[in-house]
């Protein structure tokens, strides 16, 4: 079995600090890799080493393949864990790290490049009986051909890019008239965004839930499923809130569900952790998305609710280790939720907010954790992703999990920046997330900047209570506010709408 005692971490953030916690609990040793703008990062502290790449943009740091290789083995390390994002998706990093005599990880390159393409994905996976959105053969390019599969499966239909992501190059037709047109709108985004034209089209799901099973796989041939996580809460196709089990699920379509995730990775002969998304209508229907071929952000959520740490099983599979579980081992313990803390301005279109984080104090207490990459301080860059922070909880229930999400939003005291944890608050006050019935539309259905009151600044309190008193000629009294939060002209803004 190979040896592994260093890794190197190819990524950043959140996701390396990540990563280093469970190499040191396995005594692991870690080597980080930094751009310019990450000098002070957490995880190039908290590493046993680490390695300046070059200037911010991740095409002369964070990407930089060759250098990532080079650097791993003038180091000692015998494995490369590429997170999420970054290169973890890239099939040629992966067979190049093979190539190098190193651990890569992650899948084969194969599965890597296969579940890169929706349309080889559906093609791998269709003869081992997971359910497909009705829709076309592999891709369309003549017009004709589109407007007759469209008419055959029934309006409304979704023209889809093969090489898509983030929803770009996805297009809604309504009408036999507007294939033609929608068609050939959907191939050039497709190929200037990804450079493939490739389109195929499939029913439209009009209100689906995203669910996605977490599989675990070895290389003895042993695969597991870790149950579901609800992603349905997103905006413009960036995930919001995560949780884990899903609401609405019975126990027999959950069953249902991990045995066609299985499936899936055996189609694609998948190594290590992975996920397979489905969406999912109305009837509790589902179908065969795409299968994602890394850790997720939101993998927190299934290790609360499982009790694993599937950082630290992604490492034994890299190891050659035989899973040390079955199926039948796993249940689920509880319900565990994940806000995604953007430094974005939910009042202002998410307008991107950086700056620095003058006050940065974290949430503590039961049933919460918080995986982040910043400390108080710090400036929050603009060339990555404008993540800050999962905070999440863990509950006996939904409910708790609710209730404690709610407190530790509270608790959370972040100034200097605008942040989505008024949105955050906002999503889970809502009778329909509340309620669970809601789909992927509940952000444009249900939110308007108008529906966050003001943030309720402590110190603005106390200015509007003596310009008050000052009128009516009365010493003003203790608000609300100074009463349950302390002093008035506190430094942070309270994470609040009234
Ligand atoms: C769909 C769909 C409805 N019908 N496919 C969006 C991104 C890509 N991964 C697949 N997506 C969708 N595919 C059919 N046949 C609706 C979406 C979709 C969506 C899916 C999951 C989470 C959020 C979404 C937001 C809008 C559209």
């Amino acid at each position: 079995m190979p040896h592994i005692d260093k890794i190197l971490i190819a990524n950043r953030g959140e996701i390396a600090v990540r990563i280093i916690r469970s190499a040191r609990e396995m005594n692991i040793k870690t080597v980080a890799i930094y751009s310019e703008a990450d000098r002070t990062a957490p995880h190039v502290r908290m590493a046993d080493e680490a390695v300046f790449m070059g200037p911010p943009p991740s095409s002369q740091s964070y990407l930089l393949s060759d250098k990532i290789i080079e650097v791993a083995k003038e180091r000692g390390a015998q494995a490369i864990h590429p997170g999420y994002g970054f290169l973890s998706e890239n099939a040629g990093f992966a067979a190049k790290v093979a190539k190098a005599g190193l651990i890569f990880i992650g899948p084969n390159p194969d599965s890597i490049s296969v579940m890169g393409d929706k349309l080889k994905a559906k093609e791998a996976v269709k003869d081992f009986g997971i359910p497909l959105v009705p829709g076309s053969e592999g891709a369309i390019d003549d017009p004709k051909e589109a407007a007759r599969v469209a008419k055959e499966i029934g309006f409304p239909v979704l023209i889809k890019a093969a090489a898509g992501g983030g929803g770009k190059g996805m297009r809604i037709v309504e009408r036999e008239e507007d294939v033609e047109e929608q068609m050939a709108l959907a191939t050039s985004e497709a190929k200037s965004a990804f450079g493939d034209g490739s389109v195929f089209i499939e029913k439209y799901i009009s209100s689906p839930r995203h669910i996605e099973i977490q599989v675990l796989a070895d290389t003895h041939g042993n695969r597991v499923h870790l149950f579901e996580r609800e992603c349905s809460i997103q905006r413009r196709h960036q995930k919001v809130i995560e949780e884990a089990p899903s609401a609405i699920l019975t126990p027999e379509v959950r069953e249902a569900m991990g045995k066609h995730a299985l499936k899936c990775a055996e189609a694609c002969d998948y190594v290590g952790a992975g996920t397979v998304e489905f969406i999912m209508d109305e009837q509790l229907n589902y179908f065969f998305l795409e299968m994602n071929t890394r850790l997720q952000v939101e993998h927190p959520v299934s290790e609360m609710i499982s009790g694993l740490d599937l950082v630290k099983e992604q490492i034994k599979v890299a190891r050659g280790e035989a899973l040390s579980f079955r199926q039948s081992d796993l249940k689920i313990n509880g319900h565990s939720l994940e806000l995604r803390v953007y430094a974005e301005d939910p009042a202002s279109n998410f307008l991107p907010s950086t700056g620095k984080l003058e006050v940065y104090k974290r949430p503590l207490g039961p049933g919460v954790r918080v995986d982040d990459g910043f400390e108080e301080g710090m400036d929050v860059p603009v060339y990555y992703d404008p993540m800050i922070a999962k905070l999440v909880t863990h509950g006996k229930d939904r409910a708790e999990a609710i209730a404690r999400m709610l407190r530790a939003i509270q608790e959370y005291q972040i100034s200097g920046i605008e942040t989505t944890l008024p949105f955050g608050k906002f999503v889970l006050e809502h009778p329909a997330f509340i309620s669970g019935q809601f789909d992927t539309h509940f952000v444009s259905k249900h939110f308007k900047p108008e529906l966050l009151t003001p943030e309720l600044d402590a110190s603005t309190t106390a200015a509007a209570a003596l310009f008050a008193a000052t009128i009516i000629g009365e010493t003003p009294k203790k608000t609300v506010q100074q009463q349950q939060n302390g002093p008035a002209f506190s430094a942070w803004k309270l994470n609040r709408t009234r």
